[in-house]
């Protein structure tokens, strides 16, 4: 049986330096302190990962597998460890109703959508691509982006969520590491927003084991970044 901190689960995750959706999944199990192995399975580029369609039920990671429960989806993810976060850790979902639906609404927006974003301008946390990647409909995402952020953070920041990193920190979290490395231009409360998320912990940490992961892992590809 499992003790106090063995691993009741395993969460598969793609490169951290290029896996946006694996960073929700990550960031989800540790700010609700579930006890997972990580299984990282390194991108091979196209979205065709052979091990991780293997290994997963869509083909795709974020992945969690935890006391018998399955659960793909990086959304599904978040809803589940929120269900799970013990009473000592900061909630991922406020318990006022309307404050919940607000915040919930602006995570299934990030999931949902934001293609034109998600497609000029794909996470890299290793490479400064200032200035690229700013087609008109990205940079009308951001533009969406900043008001779904101003909105949830008219009572009060540093987070979407008020003083702790909730769900809907979470969804957009891999979009404040493209707003660095793309550096748009963005509203002073956007750019205080970034600079929160950026300074968390688990962002910090999330970075540093990109930063360590093998040269090997890279994809030419992806390092030429988009036209500029
Ligand atoms: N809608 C999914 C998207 C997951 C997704 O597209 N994951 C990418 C990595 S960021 C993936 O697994 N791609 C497969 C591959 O690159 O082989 C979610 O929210 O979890």
């Amino acid at each position: 049986m499992a003790d106090a901190t063995s691993p009741e689960g395993r969460l598969f995750i793609g490169t951290k330096r290029y896996s946006s959706w694996s960073m929700r999944g990550w960031l989800a199990v540790h700010l609700a302190g579930l006890e997972v192995e990580e299984v990282l399975i390194p991108l091979t580029g196209g979205g065709g990962t052979a091990a991780i369609k293997a290994a997963t039920p869509t083909g795709l990671v974020p992945y969690l597998e935890h006391r018998g429960a399955r659960v793909w989806e990086s959304l599904a993810i978040v809803e589940y460890c929120a269900e799970l976060a013990p009473a000592h850790l900061p909630p991922l979902w406020p318990e006022d109703r309307a404050r919940r639906a607000l915040l919930r609404s602006a995570a299934a927006e990030m999931h949902a959508g934001f293609r034109a974003l998600r497609q000029a301008m794909p996470m890299n946390l290793g490479r400064d691509f200032a200035g690229r990647g700013a087609t008109p409909d990205a940079l009308a995402d951001v533009a969406r982006i900043e008001t779904v952020w101003a909105t949830c953070l008219d009572a009060g920041g540093p987070f979407l969520h008020g003083e702790a990193m909730g769900g809907a920190d979470i969804m957009y979290a891999p979009v404040v590491t493209r707003l660095i490395t793309y550096a748009p231009a963005l509203s002073a409360r956007g750019k205080a927003y970034v600079a929160a998320v950026r300074a968390h912990p688990l962002v910090g940490r999330w970075y540093e084991e990109a930063a360590r992961e093998p040269e090997s892992w890279r994809l030419p590809g992806y390092e030429a970044g988009p036209a500029a």
